[in-house]
Order: structure tokens, then sequence, then C-alpha cells
């Protein structure tokens, strides 16, 4: 095994009793703190018939009612806000929708917390102060280039703040300043690997490791960017909603990702009942943050399918780990970083005249992902004229770019073509191997 750092020992290497201590005093802290601030958590909490005082530890964390996006959305954009906005210094949000977007609100502490998170993720995948951070992720509301920038500053790395996009640009730079550790998607990450192979510059490049994530990869995906960049590839997960990336991590021993436990609770549920399931057993991962000042989540319903473990790592970390996500419990597709629901997509669809008989095909195609939509037309917006079905199809793809900031190609096809189900309807056909 290789040696392994760590970036907070003492927090990284704690007892599980401390673990449990710290989550404890969290929890019954942050319960308060959301009653007594936000309107929205009083409200969720009178009506499930639970108070502050009822919460004492990690043991009374089932008595708190779940909260999902549907509430986010709900209490848009200040309901959930625990502090007032004088106090905070930043806000980030989820990629994909105009309208209603999930917005999270950080104080200093909130930002410190955070940065934290991502320092540990660099230093488990190997960083340290000596090593020149490349930042790939998008900067802006997504929480991508914000985190990993803010944790490669903590630890004391040179940061490229790259951002996406300009290939040719980016690959200079690794080149001319030397990155060491590179940050950004995987698809990104592949998508470089391979130019970098078309353009036989691997011998010119430093690179020794990656942080990928912010959408589902398999282990085929990390091999082939490994391979390509001569890198060792590690996962990170997060979600903006809890703050960004971070949230959870590899080690060197790559079965699964550490959960910063001294600032979430994690639990596994039934989807469809809600029941707590045990260790090893698969199901929805819920959150609890037990050190957020401004935006604190109680028992936040990711949608995202996962186990957990709590079996020793060799590592020497004592955080529990997750696997990769294997799937979501709802419709939400992740399209090239960005989080798109069927239902906004059938929203744009609607409103341009067309009935909701439609069917999404997503690909990953040379490690991009790629999205079309056939559609079919009806009485008012039919035609058999090539120009003018052409015509159609540009107006909805300037739609859909607008309203989800993709790109998707759009296919009118024949009334009555798209096949009926009989039960729910099949709208997604995701071709790619994610899980
Ligand atoms: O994707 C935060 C992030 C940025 C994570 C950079 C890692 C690296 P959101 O845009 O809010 O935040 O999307 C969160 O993305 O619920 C998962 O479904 C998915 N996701 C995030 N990381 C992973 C991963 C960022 N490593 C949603 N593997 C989450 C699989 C991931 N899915």
């Amino acid at each position: 095994m290789e040696k392994q750092n760590y970036y907070q020992p003492e927090i990284e290497c704690a007892s599980r009793e401390q673990i449990r201590e710290w989550q404890s005093e969290g929890l019954v802290k942050t319960v308060r703190h959301a009653y007594e601030n936000s309107p929205y958590y009083r409200k969720k909490m009178d009506e499930h018939g639970v108070k502050p005082e009822d919460i004492k530890g990690v043991d009374d964390l089932h008595k708190l009612p779940f909260i999902s996006k549907d509430d986010l959305r709900e209490a848009y954009p200040y309901g959930l806000l625990c502090k007032p906005l004088s106090e905070c210094v930043r806000i980030q949000s989820t990629s994909g929708t105009t309208g209603k977007r999930v917005i999270a609100f950080y104080t200093q502490h909130d930002i410190d917390a955070w940065d934290d998170g991502c320092a540990r993720a660099i230093v488990a995948a190997g960083g340290t102060k000596d090593d020149v951070v490349h930042v790939s992720y998008g900067y802006g509301l997504f929480t991508g280039g914000a985190g990993l920038n803010g944790g490669s500053h903590k630890l004391g790395s040179l940061t490229l703040p790259m951002s996406s996009g300009s290939t040719d640009r980016q690959i200079q730079f690794m080149q001319d300043l030397g990155s060491t550790i590179l940050c950004c998607t995987p698809s990104y990450a592949a998508y470089l690997g391979e130019t970098v192979v078309e353009k036989g510059l691997q011998d010119t490049i430093k690179l020794k490791a990656g942080i990928f994530g912010a959408e589902a990869w398999s282990e085929e995906m990390r091999h082939d960017i490994e391979k390509k960049l001569g890198i060792k590839a590690y996962d990170i997960y997060g979600l903006t909603e809890l703050e960004g990336p971070g949230v959870s991590y590899e080690c060197c021993e790559q079965r699964g990702m550490h959960i910063c436990e001294d600032q979430f609770i994690a639990e596994i549920i039934n989807p469809n009942t809600g029941e707590v399931l045990p260790d090893g057993e698969k199901g929805e991962l819920v959150f609890t943050s037990v050190n957020k000042e401004a935006f604190p989540m109680i028992r936040y319903r990711t949608r995202d399918i996962c186990v957990l473990s709590h079996e020793k790592c060799s590592c020497g970390r004592t955080h529990v780990r997750m696997a990769k996500p294997m799937g979501r419990s709802d419709d939400m597709l992740i399209i090239k970083g960005v989080n798109v629901f069927p239902s906004q997509i059938e929203t744009v669809l609607i409103d341009n005249g067309y009935s909701p008989n439609y069917q999404l095909i997503v690909d990953r195609v040379n490690n991009s992902d790629t999205l079309d939509i056939n559609v079919e037309m009806n009485q008012e917006t039919f035609s058999d004229t090539l120009g003018e079905i052409s015509t159609r199809e540009k107006t909805l793809v300037n739609a859909l770019k607008g309203f989800l900031g993709i790109y998707a190609r759009v296919h009118l096809v024949e009334p009555k073509s798209i096949p009926r189900s009989e039960g729910k309807a099949v709208r997604i056909i995701d071709k790619r191997k994610l899980y």
C-alpha cells in the first residue's frame, strides 16, 4: 500500500465514539438553529410533531421529517436560510434549470468547512502543498470549480483556476506550469486524455492524479482515463444542497468514498417507505448536516441510490464509506454535468405546442454525453415538408438550449410513432453504461 497522508488526521482518523459524539452535539445544535431561524423548518417540524428538545443525539435522528428537492423549491429562495444575509458571504446553485434552481447559502464558517472537505480529498489523492492543482470544473454558480479551488488554496498548493473548455489552452497550461493534479468531470478528463494521446503529448505532461466527480462514471472509464493521462484517478462526490464536492472522497484504497462524518450524518433508507436500512443494504442516501450555519440540511433525500460500509479501511480513515452511486430514485439525468429532469423537457415541448409524446435517448459518444429527443408531431404541429420540419426542429433546439442550457438534437417524428406503454411511459433510453 502506498504511504497515506491525511489533511486533518485528528478528524479523519478519529475513533467511532468521538465521531458519534461530534455528530450528536452537532445534530442537537443544528435542529435548534433550524427551528429557531427558518420558518419553513419550524413549520415542517411542528407538522411532524417534533420539537428541538426531543432531539438529544444521533439516536433521535429518525424522529425528524425528511426534506427533499420539492421542499427546497417550495422554500425558494430564503425559506431554509438560517442566518441573516448580512452574515452570508456566498451563494452557489445547482446546474441545469432556469426558473427555480436550488440556491445554497454559505457563511465564512461554511466555506471553511467545505474547503476542508475538498482539501481532504486532494490529500487523499496524494496531493501536498507542492502540487500544481489544475481545476477544470466549471467556475460560477456550479460548485465544482469553487469547491476544488477552495480546497487547493487551503492546502497551499498552486491552484490553476482553468474552468472548463478550451482544451488546447488547458493542455498548454498543463505543459507550461507542470500541473500534477487534474480536477474535472470524468467525461472531460476522458476527452482531455483522448486529445493528449491523439496529439502524442503524453510525455510532455506531468499529471500524477485526477479527482473526478459530479456525474456517474464506470470502472472502465476510470481505467481508460488512467491509461491515457498516465495518472491514478480518484472519485469525489457531493451535491450543492450540502455544500458541493468534498462530501465524500476516495482514498488510496479506492473501495468507496469516505464521507466527512464530522460534517454530515449519512443514512440509507428504503426510497418507497422511508424506513432506515442497515449497513450494507442498498437504498437512498440521506444526509443531515451537523456543522452548517447558513443552509443546514436535515434528513435531505439525495435520491442517489447507494450502499454504506462501516468496515475498517486500511488507509486508516475511520469515516464511513459510500459506494459509487448506483442510480437514482427519481428520473433526474445528468447530461454533460447538467442536472436535467424529463419534466423540464416536457414543459418546453408543451409550451411550443407539442403533445407530451416524446422519448429521450442519452448516449456517450467519444466520452461526451449526447441527448436526442424524438418528439411526435400532432395535428397542430404536423408538416410533411422537410424544410418546415427542419425549421421547427431548430426552434425546439433553441428553446431547449435556452431553458436547460444544453444542446439536444431534436427529431420530429410522425404522430403515434412513439410506442405507447400500458404502464409508465418509457421516456428515457439511457445507453450510457454508468452504473
Ligand atoms: O455535482 C457537486 C460536485 C462537483 C461533485 C464536482 C463532485 C465534483 P450538483 O450539481 O448539485 O453537485 O449535483 C449533485 O450529482 O446528487 C449525484 O447524483 C451526482 N454526483 C455528484 N458526484 C458524483 C459522483 C455536484 N462522484 C448530484 N458519482 C448528486 C456519481 C455523482 N454521481
